[in-house]
């Protein structure tokens, strides 16, 4: 690859500059690891970016990708349908809390967010309730990168660029993370429950008509796995219910077994209106996302003041519902079923948070966090450097063989639904020789 051109490429999220003159490259994959040019081989600590949950390259995907290639490689979105992308709706419908049972297919995760936010939007207005264009998000929340998805998001970074470009009307709550309150806490923290009470001060300011939905990540994953305190998600659904706000749940990370659950959903025990997904439903092999809705969403819809041949929702994507996604979807969710994999995610649990929380001691290391096959570890940043002691991390981790994933100075861990006990315990102790060697400029 010595004459490979890394100029054309512009990099998402990435340093480009920086990358160029360091490119890290991998060649394949195969299972839970990438092979690296110099043929080494790299433990996929967050399952790719979240999404390979079943590792890569799995048999069964391959062949449902290839046998789906040559029968039926795209068929048109609108007005036309297809029994692949029929059946898996059905299936992913299946896997949500009852009542939630509609499903609208995106390509990513943001496109999902942003489809559910404008659903929110039709729904009420719909119902006669227009009025409702408010958007709840929340402090520390990573939505996308639409301009519905970085609205509602509450990363400064993906937002103070497009300042003048948001959606109206948005307010955020409050994140739940507070280190006093809450460090080293292990699964859901006791301290915070009431911080959900901050929406009824946001329907105080803004009055209960004018809001249409709050959108929150069950547990925040890419500012660094901040899980809910206890009460906290069964009070926003409570508060919801009462001021007739749709709650959405951004399940594109927590969903699909994360949590040791179908969705997170499950797992807390509290139902939504609209669940987003991506990720995980197919294994990141090919992109698909969606937007899970209520059967009464639907429903309204379904009884608009117009003729049955008229457009109910005026969105769509190309590629919604894309078959190869969909085949692809339907074999992963056949590994997850016959391999118990949710099940297992949950069985691994234990053992992960305690291999995690044993990092307390080392040196910076301020908070861990866990929940499901999730956690973030907390590095005190170096003095007038923030976000270098993780970097330093990353690019130690990468020459010893674990692909960490980090932002600012927190290390996020996902690691795939197949990793063994040993694997997990070796990520672990590998982190802690890089948090010990690593040293500010
Ligand atoms: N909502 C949530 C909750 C997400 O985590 C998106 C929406 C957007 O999905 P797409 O498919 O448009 O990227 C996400 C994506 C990380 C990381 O390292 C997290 C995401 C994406 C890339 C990296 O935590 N989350
Ligand atoms: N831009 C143009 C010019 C298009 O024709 C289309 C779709 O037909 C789009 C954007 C939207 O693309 P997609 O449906 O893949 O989101």
């Amino acid at each position: 690859m010595n004459n490979l051109n890394l100029e054309p490429y512009w990099l998402p999220f990435t340093p480009n500059r920086y990358f160029k003159q360091h490119p890290k490259m991998v060649v394949s994959a195969k299972g839970a690891y990438y092979r690296t040019e110099d043929g080494r081989e790299l433990f996929d600590c967050l399952s790719g970016m979240w999404c390979c949950p079943l590792g890569h390259s799995h048999p069964k995907i391959v062949e449902a990708f290839t046998r789906q290639a040559e029968t039926l490689d795209y068929s048109p979105a609108f007005q036309v349908g297809n029994a692949v992308t029929f059946r898996f709706a059905e299936r992913i419908a299946a896997l949500a809390p009852p009542g939630l049972d509609r499903v609208f297919f995106t390509s990513s995760g943001s496109e999902a967010v942003d489809t559910a936010l404008k659903i929110a939007l039709a729904y009420h207005r719909a119902r006669g309730e227009g009025s409702r264009f408010r958007m709840i998000g929340r402090e520390r929340a990573y939505h996308g990168v639409g301009f519905g998805g970085i609205s509602v998001g509450g990363m400064v970074a993906n937002r103070k660029a497009f300042a003048t470009a948001m959606l109206p009307g948005v307010d955020h709550l409050p994140h739940t993370w507070n280190l006093s309150q809450m460090a080293f806490s292990r699964g859901q923290p006791t301290w915070g429950g009431h911080l959900a009470d901050e929406l009824e001060r946001l329907v105080a300011l803004h009055d209960a008509s004018s809001i249409a939905a709050v959108i929150v990540e069950p547990v925040q994953g890419s500012t660094g796995v901040l899980v809910p305190p206890v009460g906290y998600l069964e009070r926003l659904r409570e508060i919801c219910t009462k001021h007739g706000i749709l709650l959405i749940f951004d399940e594109v990370i927590t969903g699909f077994g994360r949590l040791g659950a179908n969705f997170g959903a499950q797992r807390f025990g509290v139902v939504p209106d609209m669940i987003t997904f991506a990720k995980g439903v197919t294994n990141g092999t090919i992109p698909m996302g969606g937007v899970i809705a209520s059967k009464d969403i639907y429903e309204t819809f379904m009884h608009i003041q117009a003729p049955a041949y008229a457009v109910e929702l005026f969105h769509g994507y190309t590629y919604s519902g894309h078959p190869m996604a969909a085949a692809v979807g339907h074999a992963a969710l056949d590994i997850f079923e016959q391999e118990g994999l949710f099940q297992r995610a949950r069985e691994l649990e234990p053992a992960f948070e305690a291999a995690l929380h044993a990092l307390k001691g080392e040196p910076g290391v301020i908070d861990v966090r866990n929940f499901g096959l999730t956690a973030g570890v907390d590095l005190e940043p170096f003095a007038g450097q923030p976000g270098r002691r993780a970097f330093k991390v990353f690019e130690h981790g990468f020459a010893h063989d674990q692909l960490f994933r980090f932002t600012a100075d927190t290390i996020a861990m996902g690691p795939p639904f197949i990793s063994t006990p040993a694997e997990l315990e070796r990520m672990v102790e590998r982190l802690r020789d890089a948090i010990r060697a690593v040293k500010p400029d």
